[in-house]
């Protein structure tokens, strides 16, 4: 399996939930390195940004709104198959579909406040891993 990184946010009601460090051992403990990390508050122009692909869905002004409600914590991980076990890892978008052990299903409650964010195929990994990180500020172990 290659080794691959992706971006992974703590949203801003785990970060407000004092979650980090339990997300975080989650990602561990599935193999799952941390290579570069920073907390971020983001602005309304970077948070539209960010989620630009979402811009005409219903619920693209609330999730601008709430991913600029408090800070985040970005990271990106690598390992192997980092960008699907990342999704594995953290369950399905909305927490009441998530299976139990997973981020979502055991940290959120609602498709509004998901406690993860991670990227979803290796084109979004390399451009959200470039929207928070310069290549200097990885810490690859390879
Ligand atoms: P994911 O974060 O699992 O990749 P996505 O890319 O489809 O999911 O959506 C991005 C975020 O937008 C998601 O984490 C939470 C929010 N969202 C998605 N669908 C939603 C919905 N039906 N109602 C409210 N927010 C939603
Ligand atoms: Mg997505």
């Amino acid at each position: 399996m290659a080794v691959e990184r992706t971006l992974s946010i703590v949203k801003p009601d785990a970060v407000a939930g004092n979650n980090i460090g339990e997300i975080y051992r989650r990602f561990e403990t599935a193999g799952l390195r941390i290579i570069a990390a920073r907390m971020v508050h983001l602005t309304q122009s970077q948070a539209e940004s960010f989620y630009a692909v979402h811009r005409e869905r219903p619920f693209f002004s609330a999730l601008v709104n709430f991913m600029i409600s408090g800070p985040v914590m970005v990271q990106v991980l690598e390992g192997d198959d980092a960008i699907r076990k990342n999704r594995e890892v953290m369950g399905a978008t909305n927490p009441a579909e998530a299976a139990a052990g997973t981020i979502r299903h055991d940290l959120a409650e609602t498709v509004d406040a998901n406690a993860a964010h991670g990227s979803d195929s290796p084109e979004t990994a390399r451009e959200e891993i470039a929207f928070f990180f310069g290549e200097d500020d990885l810490h690859s172990r390879n």
